[in-house]
């Protein structure tokens, strides 16, 4: 029912616990990923990094199989790693999250891999903007429609709007994907202490894709995360 508050979806303090540390576990792991990724890597070699590299800090698991996605995969939003070369000039996004004490984390960022296109960084800065604005609109007693119109609205405004192919976020517990559902014709109402992602996205087919996604306790200020989302470039 409208506004009615689901036990599941509002999480404990020991909950929240657990999630904050299997984000912490991903920001970590992001952090060396930026630190060692190199021209040549396949997004496999990545994805295989990032598995071992969550279970040595502790993690139970990964909270779904790692999504590495070099250029073009970036279009496919559940892109699954394949043999493909780093090269430069490429928008990189990974989409990985971590298991702790039984809850999950969910993270996204796009990163560029030496110089980047003007249309690259365009479609970069429009993603970023979109889930700035969703992130300062995420407080308690929201409609989880209308916070999904705020990213779809600016994205569709600044001529996107056909290439953001999902909804901006989710719920995230026990299980990845929760209610509530962050979409077109959600009825549900943010409340204290729900943990959702804000996700949106341009995936430009045969071309390039820009995700950003991080999750928000709701009634506190800012993500859970750590990690910027200003467009990092590796140059190496
Ligand atoms: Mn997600």
């Amino acid at each position: 029912m409208d506004g009615e508050i689901n036990s599941e979806m509002v999480k404990t303090a020991a909950q929240l616990k657990a999630i904050e540390r299997a984000a912490q576990i991903i920001d970590d792991t992001y952090e060396a990923v930026l630190a060692s990724v190199k021209e040549g890597d396949s997004e496999k070699d990545i994805a295989d990094f990032i598995e071992e590299f969550v279970l040595m800090q502790g993690a139970s698991g990964l909270s779904f199989d790692t999504i590495v996605a070099f250029a073009e995969g970036g279009a496919e939003p559940h892109h699954v790693p394949t043999d493909k070369k780093l090269e430069k000039g490429m928008l990189v996004t990974i989409d990985m999250g971590a298991v702790y004490d039984g809850f999950c984390s969910d993270f996204t960022r796009t990163f560029a891999f030496g110089e980047i296109s003007d249309k690259q960084r365009e479609v970069y800065d429009i993603v970023y903007n979109a889930q700035k604005l969703g992130i300062a609109a995420t407080k308690v007693g929201v409609n989880c429609a209308n916070l999904d119109a705020v990213c779809r609205d600016y994205i569709a405004q600044h001529g996107y709007g056909d290439k953001f192919i999902h909804t901006t976020g989710h719920g995230v517990g026990k299980l990845i994907h929760e209610a509530p559902r962050i979409g077109k014709g959600s009825e549900e109402t943010l409340a204290k202490n729900m943990v959702i992602t804000i996700e949106p996205g341009i995936y430009i087919a045969g071309e390039m894709g820009v995700r950003i996604e991080d999750m928000v306790i709701v009634g506190k200020k800012g993500p859970v995360s750590r990690i910027p989302t200003e467009l990092i470039i590796v140059n190496r």
